[in-house]
C-alpha cells in the first residue's frame, strides 16, 4: 500500500507569519530526515511567497489563480506532482490569507475523498497581534472593515489550534490580554504563543501537530455574501519588474526602499496595508521585504547582503483599495526608487483585481 501523506496546513490573515512558520516547520521535518514539499497558493501567478520559499531551497508547488477551495483539483494534482522521486512525507500547504471556511472545502474534501493516501494534522490558525487585538475588541478605526474582520474571526473559529505569533515584539501585558480575549471568544480551542521568526515556542508546536486524533472538524455555519463582500474589499496586485543599472545598487536597500516609498504613498490617499511583501531575484542572491500593517514599519525579512546590477523583482501588494490605484502607485514607487539609484525598471506581468466570489469545488459538512 502507498504510504499516507501527512497534511500540515497553516492558516490566518494576510501577513500573519504563515510563510515563515511554514519554512520553520520545512527545515525541522527534513532535520528528522522526513521527504517534505510545500504548497503556496494565490488568487493570481508571480507568488513572492513561492519564490522565497524555493530560494530558501525548498519543494515547492503552488496553486495560482484561485485559492485552495476553488481549485481542489489543482491543488491534490500539484501535490501529486510534488517529491522528486518518492512521494513526500509530508505536505505544507499556506492557503490565501483572505479564506476561510477550509475545514469545509479543503480538509474534509482531503479526507473523505482520499481516505487512504492522506492523513490530516491539526489545523493551525496564526494570529498577528496588532490585527487580532483591534478585531477581537471590535475596536473602531481599526483600519478593516466589519466584513473582514469577519473573515479573520471565522478563520479562528475553524482551527484545531490559534497561534499567537510574533511573541518575540510583545510585552508580557500585550500577551495576557491577547489570552484573554481569546479565552472569552474561543474558550475551546487550544491555543500557543510562538515566534516564527525566532522559533520561541515552536517546540510544543511541533508536538501539537505530531497528534493523531480528530482535527479538522469544526465545519464553520458561515455567510458567504459577507466573506465574498470582505474578500473583494481588498485590492490585489502581482507585479514583476526587471531592473538594471549602469553600477551596482545595494539590493535589500533597494527593497525596502520600495516597501517604503509604496507605505507612504498608501498612507497619503488614507489606505489600510493588509501585506506588502517584495521579492528581488538576482543571479546569485535574493532578498525579501515586507510590511504587514500602516502601524509597523517596513521589514527586511530575508537579507540577501548582495550587491547587483540586475534584479527581478515581484510586487504582491493586498491593500484595501482600488487595485488600479494600487498598480498605479506601486509603478510610481518603483520608478522613483530606480531613479534614486541610477537604475532602470522595465515592468513586466503585472496582475490587478479584487478577488471575486469564493465558489468551493467540494464543501463537506459532514465531517469524517
Ligand atoms: N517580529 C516578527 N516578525 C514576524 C514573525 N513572523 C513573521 N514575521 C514577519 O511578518 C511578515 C509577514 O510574514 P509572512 O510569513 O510572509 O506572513 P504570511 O502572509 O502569513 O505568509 C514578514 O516580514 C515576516 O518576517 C514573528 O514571529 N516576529
Ligand atoms: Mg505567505
Amino acid at each position: 500500500m502507498a504510504k499516507s501523506i501527512r497534511f500540515v496546513m497553516v492558516g490566518g490573515f494576510l501577513g500573519a507569519g504563515k510563510t515563515t512558520t511554514l519554512a520553520r516547520l520545512a527545515r525541522h521535518y527534513i532535520s528528522q530526515g522526513l521527504n517534505v514539499a510545500i504548497v503556496t497558493n494565490d488568487q493570481a501567478a508571480d507568488l513572492v511567497d513561492t519564490k522565497s520559499l524555493r530560494s530558501q531551497g525548498f519543494d515547492v508547488g503552488e496553486v495560482a489563480g484561485a485559492c485552495f477551495c476553488c481549485r481542489f483539483e489543482d491543488l491534490m494534482s500539484t501535490i501529486e506532482g510534488l517529491g522528486s522521486d518518492q512521494a513526500p512525507d509530508l505536505i505544507l500547504a499556506e492557503p490565501v490569507g483572505s479564506c476561510t471556511d477550509l475545514v469545509a472545502t479543503v480538509i474534509q474534501p482531503i479526507r473523505q475523498l482520499y481516505r487512504s493516501q492522506f492523513q490530516i494534522a491539526p489545523y493551525g490558525v496564526i494570529l498577528k497581534p496588532s490585527q487580532g487585538r483591534k478585531i477581537l475588541k471590535n475596536e473602531p478605526g481599526t483600519g478593516f472593515s466589519p466584513k473582514a474582520a469577519y473573515i479573520l474571526q471565522k478563520q479562528l473559529e475553524e482551527a484545531d489550534l490559534i497561534l499567537i505569533n510574533r511573541i518575540d515584539e510583545l510585552a508580557p501585558a500585550e500577551l495576557a490580554e491577547l489570552h484573554a480575549l481569546l479565552d472569552q471568544q474561543y474558550p475551546n480551542t487550544p491555543r500557543l504563543a510562538v515566534s516564527a521568526k525566532t522559533g520561541l515556542g515552536f517546540e510544543a508546536y511541533f508536538a501539537f501537530l505530531d497528534q493523531i486524533g480528530e482535527f479538522g472538524h469544526r465545519v464553520l455555519d458561515i455567510d458567504y455574501d459577507t466573506y465574498a463582500e470582505g474578500e473583494a474589499e481588498l485590492g490585489w496586485l502581482n507585479s514583476s519588474v526587471q531592473i538594471t543599472a549602469p553600477q551596482e545598487f545595494v539590493l535589500d536597500g533597494l527593497l525596502v526602499e520600495i516597501v517604503a516609498g509604496l507605505k507612504n504613498r498608501l498612507v497619503e490617499h488614507g489606505l489600510e496595508v493588509a501585506h506588502l511583501k517584495v521579492i528581488g531575484l538576482s543571479a546569485a542572491a535574493f532578498g525579501v521585504a515586507n510590511l504587514v500593517s500602516r502601524d509597523l514599519e517596513p521589514e527586511l525579512s530575508l537579507a540577501s547582503h548582495a550587491k547587483t546590477s540586475d534584479v527581478d523583482l515581484v510586487v504582491n501588494a493586498r491593500v484595501a483599495c482600488d487595485p488600479e490605484l494600487l498598480g498605479r502607485l506601486a509603478d510610481q514607487t518603483v520608478r522613483e526608487v530606480c531613479g534614486t539609484h541610477g537604475a532602470t525598471p522595465t515592468f513586466g506581468n503585472a496582475q490587478m483585481f479584487r478577488p471575486g466570489r469564493p465558489q468551493p469545488t467540494h464543501r463537506m459538512t459532514a465531517t469524517q
